[in-house]
């Protein structure tokens, strides 16, 4: 086809949702579980535009047995009145045409609307069927479509004093791979929502068997997305400092508040996006506050006992937790996965904003503002004492020679993408291991007890502990930002492809396992995100009968060999307490060997989940650590971070 002749066919068919039918992906951005999700966001935005325009509170969303869905809200209605130029009702146009929201609002932009913002008429075009209702001036109004198609006018179907829009509908399984929706997916991100926009009251209702039901309604916002994030912190002070700005047709809004620990936790969001990858917003937020403290810092000439330290960005963020919420017309999303807000003019703004609405209230608010300070200085002085810290750490490595660690059995082979290293508790197993591995691309690094609870560390700490240097010299990867004397971290020196938690499967196993996942997370999350931490699974148990033996993984398995053998006499079962009891032959054939072994794959799905979770599995409180592990416990043994 020639190139004229390609754009006028497509611009044809973009017309019709036919368009959408052939190409999905384009517009939802997956036909996965991912696509499948989103065709609920995408009816729920509008949903929050009705509210952010002020005209409804309420949005309700129910999980049929059959994976339909209704998202039912109080607002104003879509509207059903007879579009003479379009020739069909407003309802129709709006559920059957691309991009038809903005033929009735050019007023107002719309603030969400998504990555995607293609309406619900694509969601109409993606579902075997359709059913909507709208409550409209005493009125009720039905129509109903299958895949995208109208089966008949709208019409009016009663009275009532109720209004706003209620839209039911069936995701075609010709289209998706998956139509099963997940409680946790939909509530993670309604919940996100109500935080994001406060005064609206969301619920989620799952009528599938054993289904659960939430209600999120947070009257202090971005606030109290804070006090969530940090439930199991301790706040430096009682309530999050929050800032509100609309100018010029952009809202900001953010909260923060600071924490005993030393972990930043910032998170951005545009046109309720959020942007994981930050962006302008982000970066006016860290300049903004970065003048407001040094500004006050200055003013109050509060560094006059410690005029050697020099408080940089990074200091200010240490043990910060806060949400940066940008609404803007035309955002501008980028990157490979859109996760960065690229608007420049946004920069400036946020910063001058936040500068000066930190710098009053810090002036305001001496009491907390001296607090604040105090952490940021110690944070200084102990950044300082990391980089000597680090430095000693390489120049012993340079002195030990070759860079290794003497503990490390290294494998013979050098391209990294054939190579494994097994981290083990232990001498013991690390005696198996060595014998158990095929030392060609097997690496086994045996660690001496406990590493250390980084949680609860600094990270001049955590630099100078041993273990965790002789995982970072075996890993070859370096460790945390670079600065002027250290490259910091880099993947492309990583020496293995697979980085393997090899721990006993009893309670200190699994405590290691869990000190080395927060590392991992805290430290190199690097290496998560590029998928190269996995878990060994180890059998818990060995059945023997005469001749045969079998290994069983959980009680599960043991039971069911216990059963397929009962006729058998002479059954001997041994629980494997530690790896060290296996010998060498028996753990490499159960949990090394890639042709016989199972290997979980270490993954970071939800990082706002993941935070709250290492900070309460490894924070001082004891009482919420307490009820996870109880509401957890028949997960916990396949614990797949
Ligand atoms: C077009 C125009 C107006 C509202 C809507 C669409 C609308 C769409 C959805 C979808 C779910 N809930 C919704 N609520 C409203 C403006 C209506 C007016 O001007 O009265």
């Amino acid at each position: 086809m020639s190139e004229q002749n390609y754009t006028a066919v497509s611009i044809k068919t973009l017309k019709g949702l036919d368009a959408v039918r052939k190409r999905p992906a384009m517009y939802i951005g997956s036909t996965g579980s991912s696509g499948l999700h989103h065709l609920v966001y995408e009816v729920v935005d509008n949903s929050i535009d009705e509210a952010l325009a002020g005209y409804c509170d309420r949005v309700d969303v129910t999980i049929y047995s059959d994976n339909s869905i209704s998202v039912v809200d109080n607002g104003r209605g879509i509207p059903v009145d007879y579009h003479a130029e379009e020739k069909m009702s407003a309802l129709q146009l709006v559920l059957t045409t691309l991009h038809a929201g903005g033929k009735f609002d050019n007023s107002s932009y719309k603030v969400s609307g998504g990555l995607h913002g293609v309406g619900v008429s694509c969601v109409n075009a993606l579902s075997a069927w359709m059913k909507v209702e709208v409550f409209r001036d005493n009125k009720i109004y039905f129509m109903e479509f299958n895949r995208g198609v109208p089966k008949e006018d709208v019409k009016e179907i009663g009275t009532t004093d109720r209004k706003g829009t209620s839209v039911t509908f069936k995701p075609d399984d010709k289209v998706f791979e998956t139509t099963e929706y997940s409680f946790d997916i939909l509530s993670k991100r309604l919940r996100e929502l109500a935080f994001l926009n406060k005064g609206i009251c969301i619920t989620l209702k799952d009528e599938r068997p054993e289904g659960k039901s939430h209600e999120f309604c947070y009257p202090g916002g971005l606030s109290s997305f804070i006090t969530y994030l940090d439930e199991n912190k301790t706040p430096l002070h009682p309530q999050p400092i929050c800032f509100f700005q609309a100018k010029d047709g952009i809202e900001i809004e953010i909260a923060m508040q600071y924490n005993d620990s030393y972990i930043e936790n910032i998170l951005s969001f545009a046109n309720n996006i959020n942007t994981v990858d930050g962006g302008t917003h982000l970066s006016g937020f860290k300049k903004g506050l970065t003048r407001a403290i040094n500004t006050y810092v200055s003013n109050n000439n509060l560094l006059k006992n410690n005029n050697k330290v020099e408080l940089k960005g990074e200091d200010l963020r240490e043990g910060l937790t806060a949400a940066v919420s940008v609404k803007l017309p035309n955002p501008q999303f980028e990157g490979q996965t859109k996760g960065k807000l690229g608007n420049s003019d946004i920069m400036g703004i946020v910063e001058t904003s936040v500068g000066e609405m930190l710098g009053v209230y810090l002036e305001e608010n001496p009491q907390i503002a001296r607090k604040v300070v105090d952490k940021c200085v110690n944070s200084a002085i102990a950044r300082e004492a990391a980089r000597r810290a680090r430095q000693l750490a390489r120049r012993k490595t340079i002195m030990d020679g070759g860079g290794l660690p003497g503990k490390l059995a290294d494998c013979q082979e050098r391209d990294p993408s054939k190579c494994e290293i097994f981290l083990v508790e232990g001498d013991s197993a690390g005696g198996s291991a060595k014998m158990g591995r095929d030392r060609t691309f097997q690496a086994i690094l045996p660690l001496k007890g406990k590493i250390l609870n980084v949680e609860k560390a600094r990270l001049d700490k955590v630099i100078s502990h041993e273990e965790i240097q002789f995982m970072v010299q075996a890993f070859g990867t370096g460790f945390g930002k670079s600065d002027e004397d250290d490259d910091g971290f880099n993947l492309s020196k990583l020496r293995y492809s697979k980085i393997i938690i090899m721990t006993d499967a009893d309670v200190d196993g699994s405590h290691i396992r869990t000190l080395l996942l927060t590392f991992f997370f805290r430290h190199l999350p690097g290496l998560i995100e590029n998928g190269n931490v996995f878990i060994a699974q180890p059998p818990l148990y060995k059945i023997k009968a005469a001749k045969e033996e079998r290994y069983a993984f959980n009680d599960v398995e043991k039971d069911s060999v216990l059963d397929e053998w009962k006729e058998k006499k002479n059954l001997v079962i041994q629980r494997y307490k530690g790896l060290g009891e296996m010998n060498p032959d028996q753990l490499a054939e159960t949990t090394m060997n890639p042709e016989t072994r199972s290997l979980l794959q270490v993954k970071l799905e939800d990082a706002v989940e993941a935070d709250r979770v290492f900070t309460m599995l490894m924070g001082e409180e004891v009482e919420p650590r307490r009820r996870f592990i109880e509401e957890n416990a028949k997960k916990v043994k396949n614990l797949d971070v």
